[in-house]
């Protein structure tokens, strides 16, 4: 019951933010994601592209992570980072998987969302981040998170 009960709170979370049950499993009994841990860093001064992460986590199935969008940036893209002839190369890729056995981590120096065109944002705020999801049927689902604000490392 441990695990039924860290569904709850998203769950919870979702209702009040939008009103919708946008975790819910589909009728049919689909996939139930859970995201958590959604951070975005603050842009430094006079910049409006940054990063963000967060831990999304499956039961039911696997789902394909395929968009992110925010009121709080133009756009956003899924990001690959690995290094390349010893640099750090970003890559734009339209979609990551998600599954029981590997749940996906977008992190600071590895797989992340880059936001595009930020407005002002300021750590310790939290801001909303709609995540679209397919299932195997091809059904799209969205899930809201809240990203909380972060300072830049270092
Ligand atoms: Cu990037």
């Amino acid at each position: 019951m441990r695990f039924l009960s860290s569904l709850i709170l998203p769950a919870a979370l979702l209702l009040g933010a939008c009103g919708e049950t946008a975790a819910a499993p589909a009728a049919g009994g689909a996939a139930v994601i859970e995201v958590r841990d959604a951070f975005i860093v603050e842009p430094p001064e006079g910049r409006d592209i940054t990063g963000g992460g967060m831990h999304v986590s499956v039961q039911g199935g696997p789902v394909t992570l395929i968009g992110a969008r925010t009121d709080a940036a133009q756009n956003v893209e899924l990001h690959t980072m690995s290094m390349e002839n010893d640099m750090m190369q970003m890559r734009k890729v339209e979609s990551f998987p998600v599954t029981e056995e590997t749940p996906l981590v977008l992190e600071r120096g590895g797989n992340h969302l880059m936001l595009f065109g930020v407005g002002p944002i300021e750590a310790g705020s939290e801001i909303d981040v709609i995540l679209t999801f397919t299932d195997e049927s091809g059904t799209e689902t969205e899930v809201v998170t809240k990203a909380e604000i972060v300072l830049p490392a270092g």
